[in-house]
C-alpha cells in the first residue's frame, strides 16, 4: 500500500500557520487520495532538542492529538500515533546517523536558526542530529508523499539523499519521499512581522492565532496585524506583503481567489477587510474548538491513540529488522 505520512511538534499551541500550511492539507488528502494510507504522528521526540517543561509538554502532546481529530483528520483514514511511543524511530535515527555526514547536517538553516537562539543553554547534540531522526520518521514507513509546510523543504532533501545512499549500499532498502508542498498557505507569515514566518515559538504572541483562542483574542489579532499605507486590497507581495498575508489566510479558508477578494473590496478599506476576515476565521476555528472541547479528556482519543501505536509499531519494526539484517547487526535469525 501506498503512505503518506507527516508530523507536528508539540512544542506549543497550535496556530493557524501550521493549521493552513499543514493540517488543513492532511484533511484533505485523505479525502483526495483514497488509494494511500495515511500516518500521521506527534512529533514529540523532536520537541526535546531544547529544553522543555514536562507538565507543558505532556499537555502539549494531548492538545494536538485532541487538535489533530478536531480539525477533521478521520482515525478511521489516518494512523495517529505518538512518536516517542514507537520505539523504531530513535533506533533507526542511530542507523541513518551512521550514514549521514557532518557537513551536509551542518548545511541545514534550521538549525542554524534554532542553534543561535540557544547559545546561552547550550547546543544540544540532538539539535544537531535531528534531520537524521526527521529521515528516520519518514523511511520508516516508504512514505512517498510527506505533506509539510515550506520551511521543511530543506529536511525532505536531505531525507532523500540519505534514502538514496542507503539504498545504493544495502540494496534498495527505502521508497525516496517527495514533498507535497500546498500552493498556498505554506508559508503564513507573523502578523507583526511579514518578513517572518508565523511561529508558535515567536516571543510577541500577538504574532499569531492559536487555533484555541476565543472570538476577542482572534478578531483583535487580525485588527491590529501589520499593513501598510496604501490603503487598496490587492494583492502585491513585495509592496503589502502584511495584507497579501491577510489575503492568504482569507483565501485558502474561503477558497476564493485573490482576484475574487479584490472585487469584493474593490471600494472598501482595509477596515472592512480585516473585520470580515477576523469573522472568517473565527467561524472555521469554533466548530474546532467544541470537537477539541469534546475530545481533550475522553477515552476516544485515547483508543485513537493506542490504535495508531500499534499499526505503526508493526510497520517501523519490520522495516528496521531489515535494515538491521543488511547492515549485518546482530545475529542471522
Ligand atoms: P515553530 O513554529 O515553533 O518554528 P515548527 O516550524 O517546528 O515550529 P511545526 O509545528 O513542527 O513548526 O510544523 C508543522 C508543520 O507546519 C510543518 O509542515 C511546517 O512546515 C508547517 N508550518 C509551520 N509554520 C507554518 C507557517 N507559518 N506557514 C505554513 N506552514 C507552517
Ligand atoms: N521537522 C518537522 C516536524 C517533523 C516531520 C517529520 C514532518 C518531524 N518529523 C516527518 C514530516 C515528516 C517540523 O519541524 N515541522
Amino acid at each position: 500500500m501506498k503512505r503518506i505520512l507527516s508530523g507536528i511538534q508539540p512544542t506549543g499551541s497550535l496556530n493557524i500557520g501550521t493549521y493552513l500550511g499543514s493540517v488543513k492539507n492532511f484533511v484533505k488528502l485523505q479525502d483526495d487520495m483514497p488509494d494511500y494510507e495515511f500516518f500521521i504522528f506527534i512529533a514529540d521526540l523532536h520537541a526535546i532538542t531544547v529544553p522543555k517543561d514536562r507538565q507543558k509538554l505532556r499537555g502539549l502532546i494531548k492538545e494536538l492529538a485532541a487538535l489533530y481529530v478536531a480539525c477533521g483528520l478521520d482515525p478511521n483514514r489516518v494512523n495517529l500515533f505518538i512518536q516517542s511511543e514507537v520505539p523504531a524511530h530513535a533506533q533507526m535515527a542511530y542507523l541513518l546517523q551512521c550514514n549521514s555526514y557532518i557537513g551536509e547536517l551542518e548545511r541545514m538553516t534550521q538549525f542554524k536558526d534554532k542553534a543561535q537562539k540557544q547559545q546561552t543553554n547550550g547546543v544540544t547534540v540532538g539539535l544537531f542530529t535531528y534531520p537524521t531522526l526527521m529521515a528516520a520518521d519518514i523511511l520508516l514507513y516508504d512514505a512517498e508523499f510527506v505533506p509539510v509546510g515550506h520551511d521543511q523543504k530543506q529536511h525532505l532533501e536531505l531525507t532523500r539523499d540519505i534514502a538514496e545512499r542507503v539504498n545504493n549500499k544495502y540494496n534498495d532498502i527505502f521508497t525516496v519521499p517527495k514533498p507535497l508542498i500546498a500552493k498556498k498557505g505554506a508559508r503564513i507569515k507573523s502578523l507583526k512581522n511579514p518578513n517572518k514566518k508565523m511561529s508558535k515559538s515567536d516571543d510577541n504572541i500577538k504574532s499569531r492565532i492559536n487555533l484555541l483562542d476565543d472570538e476577542n483574542v482572534i478578531k483583535a489579532r487580525i485588527r491590529s496585524a501589520v499593513t501598510d499605507s496604501i490603503g487598496i486590497v490587492q494583492y502585491d507581495e513585495e509592496n503589502q506583503p502584511g495584507l497579501a498575508n491577510l489575503m492568504t489566510i482569507y483565501s485558502v479558508i474561503t477558497n476564493k481567489s485573490f482576484d475574487e477578494i479584490e472585487m469584493l473590496y474593490k471600494d472598501k478599506g482595509y477596515k472592512e477587510f480585516k473585520e470580515d476576515l477576523g469573522e472568517i476565521v473565527y467561524q472555521e476555528l469554533k466548530p474546532i474548538q467544541e470537537r477539541y472541547n469534546e475530545l481533550i479528556n475522553s477515552k476516544e482519543l485515547n483508543d485513537i491513540l493506542d490504535q495508531g501505536q500499534e499499526k505503526a509499531f508493526k510497520v517501523s519494526m519490520k522495516k528496521l529488522r531489515k535494515l538491521k539484517h543488511r547492515i549485518g547487526l546482530g545475529r542471522n535469525r
